[in-house]
């Protein structure tokens, strides 16, 4: 078990104007911030990223999306950072989600939902790397 995890604040959420309430909620819940930026991803990079889901039916529209607006990419800390991290966004449908999740209270739907979380450590360290340099992670 690891402490940190990776997540993104994505286009969706972005453009709704909830990045300020989520990133509000995720320091309330006891999060500490090792690494933020706002950025904004290529195609290419939106691809790599995601090119675990490349098979998949909706890996297409996936990457559109995720390149489609700016994003806030952040590492966070917390005892157990993956599991307590994807319990506060809730599932990946907002219509499954927990009420007072994450996602619940902000996402629209599956493909655009608001946030991401890692679904391991191992993820979590290479998404965190993927984005931030060994310098900017405090
Ligand atoms: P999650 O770990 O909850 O982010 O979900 P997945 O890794 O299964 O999926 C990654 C992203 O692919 C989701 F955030 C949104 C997109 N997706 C779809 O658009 N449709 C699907 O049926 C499943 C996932």
């Amino acid at each position: 078990m690891s402490n940190r995890t990776f997540t993104m604040i994505k286009p969706d959420a972005m453009k709704n104007g909830h990045a300020g309430a989520i990133l509000d909620r995720i320091i309330k819940e006891g999060f500490r911030v090792v690494s933020l930026k706002m950025t904004k991803l290529s195609k290419e990079k939106a691809g790599e990223f995601y090119a675990v889901h490349k098979e998949r039916p909706f890996y297409g529209e996936l990457v559109d999306f995720m390149s489609s607006g700016l994003i806030i990419a952040a590492i966070l800390e917390k005892p157990d950072a993956v599991s307590a991290f994807r319990t506060l966004i809730g599932a990946t449908n907002p219509a499954q989600a927990e009420a007072g999740t994450i996602r619940k209270l902000f996402a629209t739907s599956i493909g655009e939902n608001a946030v991401h979380g890692s679904d391991s450590d191992e993820n979590a360290l290479i998404e965190g790397n993927f984005f931030f340099s060994a310098l900017e992670q405090f």
